[in-house]
């Protein structure tokens, strides 16, 4: 392996590292910084002009991390970054993570290694060279031992292809994609379209400015009280102090939370005492509803409608115009969409200037160059926001498209499921390794800490293939099915594949339905670690055919 100090060799157009890595979010980011620690040669590659990956694009006005929040939503490899940064917020908003994100930069000198503004538009695997190159759009060509895609879990926006869409002749924005430049909705009558956690953050603060919003939804949702608080100096000292006891407890958490376990089942309680506890968890606000609520919401189907239940009545006490609150009367499992967090979202319903249209009662039909026509009405516009979600887990693989032995893409490999093994690796791409893919607990898990934990998990088998002087890993297509099937088996436990959502991949027209994560929470680490203390079973290895001098001729 060469050094990290040691500048890459380039032999005419080509660059050769250990690693290249795509994406330079939080997942990439850790990947340069851990690889790098470790010798490698590595080489980041992103297509936007700075770090940050979901938080560098996702700007939209409310946009704030939901999770338990901060200080936790940050890296825990090292206690310097906990003792330096402060969090102002228990759910920090988009600028706040960002700017941390790119202290994280800084303090580590990452950007020296990452070419920004950079697209990846090929990557292939070269089976003499057991290496891959890759091709961006400006012409760079590289090649790697290792490819790491850090391409996240929710990057590729979801633009809906509804007739007219491009005669609309307003400004038109993708949550996902918002512009850098400040946009103001002042005077402006904005449609928006999409109800998920973008669309029910961006809602209440579009509202505050626009002259009118016109709320397009297709599906109703829950969304519960997000109970953001400030974090004081004296809870940042505490936080501090306890970081290392917090880790350990993040660590034994089933989703990666620093929060303590419990049994407590909603059906083992009476109807008044599961109330009394959800009054009090909606009093306090925050994903604790779920965390510190009861454990068989997701499981039980009388329990999830007593948690339903209680929801679907909250926003009846909300919203006081009672047409508008029947239409945002959910009528899914509750937590089977990814559950939300809001700040005043079903209030604005009592503004003014904020109109409900139920798409299931009168579907969009067209755009014009002016408005938004449905089958009951039409909708005159300046501006249109989609909050339209995103091709999740595993839509940016499928964008990178990746071919591998044989020339074999990863569409074709994946037309009928996303085979994987681990939710890491995939068989007939050797040495490929993905972050938060699918079969991985990705989105199920506190991100930032399942990207550590699965990073470390890949260097340890680069440095197995380097103690035995291998060249190549590759999992096996047995592996990949148990694989897939414990991960279905797992799911089908839960009411999670019942319900239509990003989860299941049905909010893409034609992707294969499937419920792609892994529900196992933290055994999930264990079962990683097991696979390696059992000299990687479910994987296979070749020889390395070639010394690394002899890359450039090879190449
Ligand atoms: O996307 P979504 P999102 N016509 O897919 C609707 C994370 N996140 O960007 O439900 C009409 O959830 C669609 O309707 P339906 C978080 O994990 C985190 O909001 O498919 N409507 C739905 O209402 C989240 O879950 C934070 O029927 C159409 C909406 O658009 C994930 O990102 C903040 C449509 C899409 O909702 C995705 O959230 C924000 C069409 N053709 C997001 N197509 C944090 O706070 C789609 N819809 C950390």
């Amino acid at each position: 392996m060469t050094s990290q100090n040691q500048p890459s060799r380039n032999s005419g157009s080509i660059e050769h590292y250990d690693a290249v890595i795509i994406g330079a979010g939080v997942s990439g980011m850790y990947a340069l910084h851990h690889l790098r620690e470790m010798g490698l040669s590595v080489r980041v590659y992103d297509g936007a002009s700075d770090v940050g990956g979901t938080w560098w694009y996702n700007r939209y006005p409310g946009a704030r991390v939901d999770g338990p929040g901060s200080p936790f939503y940050c890296y825990t490899f090292t206690d310097k970054l906990m003792e330096e940064w402060d969090w102002a917020e228990t759910q920090s908003a988009q600028p706040a993570v960002l700017a941390y994100l790119e202290h994280v930069a800084d303090e580590f000198d990452l950007r020296r290694d990452i070419q920004f503004e950079t697209w990846v538009q090929d990557a292939r695997y070269d089976e003499a060279a057991q290496r891959w190159t890759v091709t961006t759009r400006t012409g760079v060509r590289a090649s790697a031992q290792y490819l790491i895609c850090a391409v996240g879990a929710l990057s590729t926006a979801n633009l809906p292809d509804i007739p007219g869409i491009k005669d609309f002749s307003g400004e038109t924005y993708h949550t996902g994609q918002w512009p850098h430049e400040p946009v103001s909705f002042k005077g402006k009558r904005v449609a928006v379209i999409g109800t998920g956690s973008s669309g029910i953050q961006a809602i209440p603060e579009i509202a505050k400015e626009a002259e009118h919003v016109t709320v397009l939804q297709r599906t109703a949702q829950y969304a519960f009280p997000a109970g953001n608080r400030p974090i004081t100096p004296d809870d940042m000292a505490k936080a501090r102090k306890e970081f290392g006891a917090t880790r350990e407890k993040m660590i034994a958490h089933p989703g990666g939370f620093p929060v303590d376990s419990h049994e407590r089942m909603a059906m083992d309680y009476t109807p008044e005492e599961r109330r009394a506890r959800y009054e009090e968890l909606w009093e306090r606000g925050s994903f604790m509803f779920f965390l510190n609520g009861f454990n068989d919401i997701a499981t039980s189907e009388e329990a999830n409608a007593s948690l339903a239940d209680f929801v679907r009545d909250k926003i009846r006490g909300i919203v006081r115009d009672k047409a508008t609150a029947e239409m945002l009367m959910p009528d899914h499992f509750v937590m089977t969409k990814r559950p939300i967090l809001d700040n005043g979202y079903f209030e604005t319903y009592n503004r003014d200037n904020v109109t409900l249209v139920d798409l299931r009662e009168e579907p969009i039909e067209r755009f014009t160059e002016t408005s938004v026509v449905t089958a009951s009405g039409e909708y005159p516009i300046d501006m249109l926001v989609l909050a339209t979600g995103f091709d999740a887990i595993s839509g940016s693989m499928l964008r990178l498209n990746p071919k591998g032995r044989d020339g074999m893409s990863l569409k074709d490999r994946w037309q009928d499921r996303f085979h994987n093994y681990l939710g890491m690796t995939i068989t007939g791409f050797p040495n490929l390794f993905m972050i938060h893919g699918p079969g991985s607990p990705g989105v199920f898990y506190n991100m930032p800490l399942g990207a550590e934990r699965q990073l470390d998990w890949i260097g340890k088998c680069m440095d197995h293939l380097r103690e035995h002087g291998m060249g190549t890993v590759e999992a096996t297509t047995e592996s990949e099915e148990a694989w897939g099937n414990e991960v279905t088996g797992i799911a089908s436990f839960t009411l999670f594949p019942r319900t239509d959502s990003w989860w299941t991949g049905a909010n893409i027209p034609g992707k294969p339905r499937g419920f792609s994560a892994y529900l196992g929470g933290s055994l999930y680490y264990q079962r990683i670690a097991d696979v390696a203390d059992k000299d990687y079973e479910g994987f296979v290895f070749e020889q390395a055919r070639h010394a690394d001098d002899d890359r450039d001729r090879i190449a």
